[in-house]
């Protein structure tokens, strides 16, 4: 299969790819057809000397028939997407996460802000970081996403996410990456002046890499973040 999309290290990338797949060759094949069409039927009936035009009112069974069709493929990919949307953006869907992160989104850049050792947000032992979203390889990341001021978008192109991030609103993805390696987070909506300058960057580390860095962020007797998770510092799920 052809691709130019960004290398997918996503547990649910692939899922993705082959819905925009699927839609992107749908809508390829309509558009030869009608461009074709049009082309074929401007050369056909072109001006000619003695030819005079003909009167129509339509033809019931074909607009029947181009009504229908669409409508069904429309809703054969609505019922395809829904698991995949509820996977991704329901938190009531999602899978329990290994390690919960906040990123707050502002004017220009993100502030990521991990819980700590307690597992929970807003005590002594966070820590926030502008940009630098570190993980680890083969995890769950849950990423509660909020925005300080107008709406920013949180991308990961090759975790396939994308959420806008709303003032007011406490929203919440996930992902579960497969390769480690650094990745962009760049803004996808246009949040002011500064907004192409807006990167951030993933870092997928290896158990032992990141394991490495959490000691330096949470010197001993710390435990690693990710194991207080099950603590779940979200209350509820809104968005
Ligand atoms: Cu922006």
């Amino acid at each position: 299969m052809m691709s130019w999309l960004p290398e997918n290290i996503s547990t649910y990338g692939g899922q993705i790819d082959h819905l925009f797949y699927l839609i992107y060759y749908l809508t390829s094949v309509t558009f030869i057809l009608v461009a074709g069409c049009m082309i074929a039927f401007l050369v056909m009936y072109r001006h000619s000397d003695g030819r005079r035009a003909t009167y129509t009112h339509g033809n019931t069974t074909l607009e029947i028939i181009w009504t229908i069709v669409p409508a069904l493929i429309l809703i054969m990919l609505g019922f395809m997407s829904k698991a995949r949307w509820e996977e991704i953006k329901s938190p009531a869907h999602m899978p329990p996460p290994d390690l919960y992160v906040r990123v707050t989104a502002k004017q220009f850049n993100w502030e990521i802000r991990y819980p700590g050792p307690d597992g929970k947000f807003d005590t002594d032992d966070d820590l926030q970081v502008d940009n630098d979203l570190h993980v680890p390889l083969n995890k769950v990341v849950r990423v509660i996403l909020r925005s300080k001021d107008v709406i920013h978008s949180f991308f990961v192109p090759q975790m396939r996410l994308k959420q806008d991030a709303v003032p007011g609103r406490d929203i919440q993805v996930w992902f579960q990456a497969t390769k480690a390696g650094q990745y962009e987070i760049p803004c996808a909506e246009l949040c002011g002046f500064g907004h192409s300058g807006m990167k951030g960057a993933l870092f997928v580390q290896t158990k032992d890499d990141y394991d490495q860095w959490v000691k330096e962020q949470w010197p001993a007797p710390a435990a690693a973040p990710a194991a207080a998770a099950a603590q779940a510092p979200v209350a509820e799920a809104r968005g």
